[in-house]
């Protein structure tokens, strides 16, 4: 095989669980190397703080009200789902859970009762926290188990909207949330846990979280993240990154954590810098702004779609972004001209500006939920000089480029030097493997170790890569996992329809992908004229909207075709419908 090392040195692999590497006490007044009174998380809107040491023991007591508080007795081991927004909350629920042992599944925020019950069942959650807004859809889900009300309430810790916890404004009760457990009261436990779990050696190979993840084909699977996983990514991650420090910067948070992107660059990776994070619920464009000037920010994680924001958007002439040094984007492919556009924008725009020196570089990272996440990051200095391309490899991460593994483990060949071939990596951020999954797993992992991206490379001679093509058949809407297995599955559901496959067609205008269906009507003389096609897909597209979460409505549009074109295996030829695609217009 062709073996591509990385051009950083390797480093050590710390073995202890991620509470312990971020929020240890060395000392009375100092946090894993810093000033415990250190501002490690702050609400954008409100302005409410807490420190390293306030984290550090609010986490400690929520573990310890999760342990104990009679109406939870959580083990260790055992799973918690998280359904809500970002917010001061996350943290502390996060870094509590894992003091406490405890393993943590993410679902998105904006999911359906019924893709919600996918992850609670999979993961075998024990307990639901949830935002105020997300209890109904909780309530929902439960429901459409079979569950009474009362049995449901037991299994739901409710995230107020208050932050008094944190010396913030407290927000009223909402009725509906009567007699349910809350945050609020997990914080006000007397008891406090004397210190984490320890995850040392061995154990720390033992899953800390499961964010959710098609992989390369199917349904979202739940993706084992170890504690060394998660230290490893941060700490390669550190030595390639633009440098961040407490005195000089702030990041800016509008990625959503419960994203393995937003949780490992928002949450561990700051805390490791000890560079406080601006939480935002969301991204809006001018709340975005206004906190970059607000705050001072330093460093935005953004993906693709938000540079087109940057780009046009007549609100980012209204605000001073003059502290703004890094937009970093992942998740999905950075288009040059977009990259191009922004920075001739900012270069005057930034003349205008209190700190006109201060030079603005937009870089990219690459990574997969399976790899936790960052396997490629393009140093600043290489941001015009490399445009496009996604870096260079982490330190302690190998990677190799393959364009045939028919042959099986060992038979594999490689790409010559500079050509293309699917990114394949082995090192210590590839997740353990996907839960309950073994043949899953099986199928993207050598034996000897190696993830199958199924993203398709090059690699220059300078050692920098860039991704060319997905081999696998995942769609992103704006860096969002919308698997078409799930969508075709749903389809298929509809009265009228005999077939039908989901393929992502490229917006330039969005910079992003949109899931577009091709659909085989049940009785297709039905359909006499082109209007009756047009609003036969208009209609089934508006079905969708009923069925599942807003980023995989069928913004792509829904064609009507005779036959969904196939293997003789009877797998969905979707390279032909991509061809397809080419040369009809993106609704
Ligand atoms: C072209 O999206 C992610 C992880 C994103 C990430 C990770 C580390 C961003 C910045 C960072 O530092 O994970 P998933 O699992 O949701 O989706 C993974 C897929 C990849 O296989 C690839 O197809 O998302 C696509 N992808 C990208 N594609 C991710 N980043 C990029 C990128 N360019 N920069």
């Amino acid at each position: 095989p062709r073996i591509y090392t990385s051009p950083v040195p390797s480093i050590p692999v710390h073995e202890q669980s991620i509470f312990t590497r971020l929020l240890s006490q060395d000392s009375p007044t100092s946090i894993a190397g810093q000033p415990a009174t250190n501002v490690a998380f702050v609400d954008a809107a409100t302005g409410t703080q807490i420190t390293r040491g306030q984290l550090r023991s609010l986490a400690l007591t929520v573990g310890y009200s999760l342990r104990n508080h009679p109406k939870i007795s959580a083990k260790r081991g055992d799973t918690i789902l998280l359904y809500s927004p970002n917010s001061l909350a996350w943290p502390v629920v996060v870094f509590g859970a894992i003091a406490a042992g405890l393993k943590c599944t993410f679902a998105n925020s904006a999911y359906t009762a019924t893709e919600l019950a996918h992850q609670y069942d999979d993961s075998r959650a024990k307990m639901v926290m949830t935002s105020s807004e997300g209890l109904p859809v909780v309530r929902d889900m439960f429901k459409g188990k079979g569950l009474s009300k009362a049995e449901a309430d037991a299994r739901i810790i409710v995230i107020r909207n208050g932050l008094s916890w944190a010396g913030g404004p407290d927000a009223s009760a909402k009725p509906e949330e009567a007699g349910l457990l809350t945050l609020d009261e997990l914080l006000k436990s007397k008891g406090s846990l004397k210190e984490e779990e320890k995850f040392e050696g061995k154990l720390a190979k033992e899953t800390a979280f499961l964010c959710y993840s098609s992989g390369t084909t199917g349904k979202p699977k739940g993706v084992e993240t170890t504690h060394q996983n998660v230290t490893s990514v941060i700490d390669s991650v550190k030595l390639t990154f633009p440098p961040i420090s407490y005195d000089t910067d702030r990041v800016l948070a509008i990625l959503p954590m419960y994203h393995i992107y937003g949780a490992v660059k928002l949450i561990f990776f700051p805390l490791l810098c000890g560079t406080p994070c601006i939480i935002m619920p969301r991204f809006d464009p001018e709340q975005f702004c206004a906190n970059i000037q607000r705050y001072k920010v330093s460093t935005a994680l953004i993906v693709p779609p938000v540079l087109v924001v940057m780009a046009r958007h007549p609100v980012v002439d209204k605000y001073d972004l003059s502290s703004l040094k890094v937009m970093f984007s992942g998740a999905a492919p950075l288009g040059a001209d977009l990259v191009k556009q922004v920075t001739s924008r900012f270069l005057t725009k930034r003349k205008k500006e209190s700190n006109p020196s201060n030079e603005l570089a937009i870089v990219q990272g690459y990574g997969l939920t399976e790899t936790s996440p960052t396997t490629h990051l393009l140093p600043v200095e290489d941001a015009i000089r490399k445009i496009g391309s996604i870096g260079i490899l982490l330190a302690n991460l190998e990677a190799r480029l393959v364009v045939d593994d028919e042959g099986g483990p060992g038979k594999e060949i490689d790409a010559p030097e500079g050509e293309r071939g699917e990114l394949w990596i082995r090192g210590p951020t590839v997740m353990k493997g996907y839960l309950n999954n073994p043949s899953a797993t099986a199928n993207s992992i050598t034996p000897d170790g190696w993830f199958k991206t199924g993203d398709i490379a090059i690699r220059d001679k300078d050692g920098y890569y860039f991704i060319v093509d997905r081999r696998k058949e995942l769609i992103k809407y704006k860096g969002f996992q919308v698997p078409p297995a799930e969508l075709e599955g749903i389809l298929l559901t509809h009265p009228d329809i005999a077939d039908a496959a989901v393929i992502g067609v490229e917006s330039v205008k969005e910079a992003t992908e949109l899931p577009r269906a091709y659909v085989v009507h049940a009785k297709p003389s039905t359909l006499k004229s082109e209007a009756d096609k047009e609003a036969f897909g208009k209609s089934v597209a508006k079905w969708m909207e009923t069925k599942v979460a807003r980023h995989k409505f069928l913004r792509g549009g829904v064609v009507i075709i005779d036959i969904v074109p196939k293997s003789a295996a009877g797998k969905i030829l979707r390279r032909e419908l991509r061809d397809r695609a080419k040369q009809e217009l993106v609704q």
